[in-house]
């Protein structure tokens, strides 16, 4: 990277990781009564020092249905080592670049088969249901993965909002276009705006998650500010960043990764170790944090999630629907 805007992190931040680590551990191990009596609070977690100065403190009650026991993959990782084209292909350029993108004033219309279509402030999408903190696990495509402290709520609260009517079978996820603040737009690899899909009930789960912060923090904007989505049991590029507009529709709706190489990708895109991109395994997986060396992870089926979601997927072959 040439231009680093923020300083490398200091000892001290090394050690708030930790103390926030713990933190939340006396937190599982104190259960949901705490929760009750508001203990998240008490508990935000401190302001960091590797915030970048969009940045703001996003106080958040972790959620003990979302607890993983996997180490967390660093704030610092989280942050610069991502996938985000409309800044570039590098796994550095979304860091470099992405603070000229323009959050504010932002708004998120959700539109089509809905009772109530509606354009939503994003601060107002903010107050409109209380901010949890989820542990997801992400698995790239590309064959790495991280874990990570998401801040938000279910899509599912947004969506009954809108009312969506017996014809929204699918939804369809429209992100950001800022010609003059996102140099990777320049590569047409994608026609863009990126856009991503779901099935509706898919939509609905409640592990799909509106995410707005990340590490206590609002999102840095390389990672989706000011909302993306996580759809942690399916490969990430489905977790659109920055999102736009939210359409409920009748039919499939054409997504970015399918219109630009649909042999290898597909709508549904649920992490799945057996089926093989053609290119490469989906077998294992890096964990980014553990070094070059240190052993790869076995991928799991739906990434972990097989216990909420197969059932969404009784009698489809996984083969064919990839
Ligand atoms: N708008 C947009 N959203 C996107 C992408 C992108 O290029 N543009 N990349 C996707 C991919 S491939 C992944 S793996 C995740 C990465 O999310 P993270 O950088 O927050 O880890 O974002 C997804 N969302
Ligand atoms: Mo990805």
């Amino acid at each position: 990277m040439s231009k680093i805007r923020i300083p490398s992190i200091p000892a001290s931040e090394i050690t708030s990781e930790a103390v926030w680590l713990s933190r939340r551990k006396w937190l599982q191990q104190a259960g949901a009564g705490a929760l009750a009596l508001g203990a998240g609070g008490l508990l935000s977690s401190p302001r960091s020092t590797l915030a970048a100065a969009s940045q703001s403190v996003l106080p958040a009650t972790p959620n003990p249905d979302y607890w993983l026991s996997n180490k967390l993959t660093s704030e610092k990782d989280v942050s610069s080592y991502n996938n985000y084209y409309e800044f570039g292909t590098g796994k550095s350029d979304p860091f470099e670049y992405a603070h000229k993108m323009e959050t504010r004033p932002w708004t998120v219309s959700v539109e089509g088969e809905v009772a109530k279509p509606r354009t939503f402030d994003i601060d107002d999408l903010l107050k409109l249901a209380p901010i949890e903190e989820r542990i997801y696990r992400l698995r790239c495509v590309e064959a790495w993965s991280m874990v990570i402290p998401w801040s938000g709520y279910s899509l599912s609260t947004l969506l009954k909002q809108v009312e969506p009517t017996s014809k929204a079978k699918y939804i369809e996820f429209v992100t950001a276009v800022q010609p003059k603040n996102m140099p990777g737009l320049d590569d047409r690899i994608i026609n863009w705006p990126y856009r991503e899909g779901l099935r509706i009930d898919e939509a609905m789960h409640p592990l799909t998650m509106l995410v707005f912060g990340v590490y206590g923090k609002t999102l840095p904007n390389q990672n989706g500010a000011p909302m993306r989505v996580a759809i942690p049991w399916k490969y990430g590029f489905k977790s659109g960043k920055s999102i736009v507009k939210i359409r409920l529709v009748e039919k499939m709706p054409a997504t970015s990764w399918v219109e630009t190489a649909p042999q290898e990708y597909g709508f549904y895109a649920n992490v799945n170790p057996q089926v093989a991109h053609p290119r490469w395994s989906q077998a294992t997986e890096r964990r980014i944090g553990d070094g070059f060396f240190a052993p790869r992870v076995e991928t799991l089926m739906f990434n972990g999630y097989a216990e909420q979601v197969s059932s969404l997927y009784a009698g489809m072959d996984l083969r064919k629907n990839y």
